[in-house]
């Protein structure tokens, strides 16, 4: 759709979004009076900036169904998201906003360049998380054969791609790399199987990354993206052009802010991405606050879609580490790990959040291979300081480096936790 037929769109939506909101929703009305502003004032689409934004601790406040907009035998489907702390967001589905789900997962699964000869083995954790049901419908939709492996259980998710001429696997970018591992301690040459593809999200990830995944498991890696609180996956999603996940702004308004004062920042500035969904029936959002730090551009892109793409997400901006002064993301890190010959990509860092700001206290594990790990000291040795070197150059902080030994740090099926406190650590 030509952009201004889709702004068009797009304002339509957003009146009729606000309107009902403010209508259903206590906690929505309360906050646009506080802001001084009613949905009349919803003239252009630029008056979105007038509405008060909805963070993840107004989902707690709100918990279980404070925010949802229709009577509850109108649910069909409640999916939630477990937080570091206190309550879960509860995200219930109407029929109709299930369907709409199934059909940006399936926009989306055609935009990574799949079809219904597909054979999508699903290895997202299926319950009460967004990805396995979201994707499953999704795929269904399409028409692509779907297998609900759901996470874990690795060595059989190898025999089903194997026996089964899976195509494409949908789980986290972490989890691809987990499937690799086992794929070569069990003898099992991955490349040589039908898969092509990789649906792969829900955590941050380096382009380094993409470029170790895609050559250990010689596929295209293609990242999707999405929250709970606004759908679940689906909210965006890469073509083969890997030059940004492409929005579905039919659906949901995307705005850039600066995360420390709130304003608005312009198309091509870096801050935190705020959603507003256009086409909710259970519980639409007013600009949710997502922490994920990215940029726009809306410039069309050579597959020809016009949706504005959004960067690939450097971190949250509460997962941002702060080492004299310098403010890093645990992907730079990554990035920068993934450079060095000799290490895997498996990585954790210690960081001490008695004393957040405590800059010589960061700590980088991360494992070698396994040649480097048996070969003399002087070999550790020599890495070791070719790592403290680049993060040194690279990133400008300082941290100390522990070489690990091959497969030591845990691995997780699902989201991998990369930032641990020291309070946490695990015994190696
Ligand atoms: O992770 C939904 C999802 C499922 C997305 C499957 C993609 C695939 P939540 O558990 O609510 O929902 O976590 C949402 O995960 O705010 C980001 O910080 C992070 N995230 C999701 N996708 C990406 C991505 C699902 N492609 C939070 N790149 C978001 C980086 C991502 N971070």
């Amino acid at each position: 759709m030509p952009r201004p037929e889709l702004e068009t769109l797009q304002l339509q939506r957003l009146k009729k979004t606000v309107s009902y909101v403010y209508e259903r929703v206590p906690f929505y009305k309360n906050a646009m009076k506080k802001n001084g502003v009613t949905p009349e004032d919803i003239k252009t689409l630029s008056a979105v900036a007038l509405l008060p934004f909805t963070s993840k601790l107004d989902f707690r406040d709100n918990y279980p169904f404070g925010l949802t907009c229709v009577p509850r035998d109108e649910i069909v489907r409640v999916h939630s998201s477990s937080g570091t702390t206190g309550k879960p967001v509860i995200a219930p589905y109407t029929q109709k906003d299930v369907d709409t789900w199934a059909e940006l997962i399936a926009r989306s699964l055609v935009c990574a360049g799949m079809t219904r000869e597909d054979v999508l083995q699903n290895a997202y954790g299926y319950g009460l998380f967004t990805g396995g049901l979201g994707l499953h419908y999704g795929a269904e939709k399409l028409g692509a054969t779907v297998v609900p492996a759901s996470t874990g259980n690795t060595k059989r998710q190898l025999m089903l791609i194997q026996d089964l001429g899976t195509t494409a696997i949908s789980c986290t970018p972490s989890y691809a790399l987990i499937l690799h591992e086992t794929a070569v301690e069990m003898g099992i040459d991955i490349k040589k199987t039908a898969l092509r593809l990789g649906i792969l999200g829900a955590e941050p990830w380096s382009e380094n990354m993409r470029i170790d995944i895609e050559s250990k498991l010689g596929i295209t890696a293609l990242g999707i993206y999405g929250l709970t609180e606004i759908v679940g996956p689906g909210v965006s999603m890469e073509c083969p052009h890997k030059a940004g996940m492409h929005i579905w702004e039919d659906n949901f308004l995307a705005e850039i802010i600066d995360p420390v004062t709130g304003k608005p920042l312009p198309y091509g500035d870096q801050g935190e991405l705020v959603l507003t969904t256009l086409n909710k029936e259970a519980q639409p959002v007013l600009r949710f606050r997502t922490k994920d730090i990215t940029s726009l551009n809306v410039e069309t892109c050579a597959c020809g879609r016009t949706a504005a793409r959004m960067s690939r997400i450097t971190g949250r901006s509460d997962d941002m580490i702060r080492v004299r002064g310098v403010s890093v993301f645990p992907s730079q890190i990554e990035s920068v790990l993934l450079t060095v010959e000799g290490i895997e990509p498996q990585y954790m860092i210690v960081v001490d959040r008695q004393n957040a700001f405590a800059s010589d206290e960061l700590e980088v594990w991360v494992e070698v291979s396994e040649g480097i790990f048996s070969d003399e000291m002087t070999r550790m040795s020599a890495l070791q300081a070719q790592l403290q070197r680049e993060l040194d150059s690279v990133l400008g902080i300082k941290a100390r480096i522990k070489l690990v030994e091959p497969r030591k740090l845990a691995r997780s099926e699902g989201k991998a936790k990369r930032v641990v406190d020291r309070s946490e650590l695990p015994k190696i």
